[in-house]
């Protein structure tokens, strides 16, 4: 067996998790990540047929029996994650139609998998039905899209309208906008479930006073989309108060998503 601290994806996690504390995202046990993995990115790396201890999930993902998940654990730190990694993250193969976690690695002080394990594992079905090349999970607590939430109505396509006039970026890296959760009691499976079903229209996923959800074929592509919607979202807190001159215009908006090729939420631009 080779040594899993030095797997590209143990690597690659710790580093992106390290950033999103950086970036104050992550307050205290705030947040959580989950990596789709294929066996044969892990199997060099443990023993897939040595199950260290069975975990109920509480719920039912017979789509996503089988497959491989590097999963933050509930009560992480992401500010310590890089200092003990096999503490605060574990390897996990669902199994019994995604009824059972089976622990492959990590966890080592006992502990399990987030809270928000249903909103994951859910979202990564909902994601992947989309689109077969989606592995990464994401949630994290932005200051600048928490307070937005306060401020501007969660009509969906008007929060992300605001969001694509707020600068050119958007449009180029969320065409597909911006879903909106009402604010709901987090770490159950009715949340879980709301917020699977808003990934299927958009990769970003706002829980409206708490935070919000991205999506992504790599760690990368989901930190880049949640870094970019709280950039705008500081943008609009700037300038919400003051008298705007000049904005992007839906015909400005359209000619960047031609441009880039972007294919724009269907309807949301006027
Ligand atoms: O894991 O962010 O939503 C802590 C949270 C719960
Ligand atoms: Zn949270």
């Amino acid at each position: 067996m080779k040594d899993i601290m030095t797997a590209p994806f143990l690597v690659k996690t710790v580093r992106t998790i390290t950033e999103m504390y950086r970036h104050g995202w992550d307050e205290r046990n705030g947040g959580n990540v989950s990596l789709l993995l294929d066996e044969v990115e892990v199997k060099d790396y443990v023993d897939i047929t040595k199950v260290l201890r069975t975990i109920p999930t509480g719920f039912e993902a017979p789509e996503l029996d089988g497959r491989y998940f590097l999963v933050t654990s509930t009560g992480s730190y992401f500010r310590n994650v890089q200092y003990e990694p096999e503490k605060d993250l574990g390897l996990l193969r669902l199994a019994d139609g995604g009824r059972t976690a089976e622990l492959l690695w990590g966890y080592e002080d006992g502990g399990k998998f987030t809270s928000e394990f249903a909103a994951h594992i859910l979202s990564h079905k909902s994601r992947l039905s989309v689109d077969p090349q989606n592995r990464v999970i994401m949630h994290s607590h932005p200051a600048n899209l928490i307070a937005m939430t306060y401020v501007h109505g969660l009509d969906e396509r008007e929060f992300t309208r605001t969001l694509w006039r707020m600068e050119t970026e958007c449009m180029i890296v969320f065409p597909d906008g911006v879903n909106v959760l009402p604010w709901m009691l987090c770490g159950t499976n009715e949340i879980g479930e709301a917020t699977a079903e808003k990934m299927k229209t958009a990769r970003l996923v706002v829980w409206a006073q708490h935070g919000i959800y991205g999506a992504g074929s790599d760690l990368d592509e989901a930190f880049g989309l949640i870094e970019t919607a709280d950039k705008a979202a500081e943008i609009y807190l700037k300038i919400a108060h003051l008298p705007v001159k000049q904005t992007l215009t839906d015909e400005d908006l359209r000619l960047i998503a031609g441009h880039f090729g972007g294919k724009v939420r269907e309807g949301w631009l006027d």
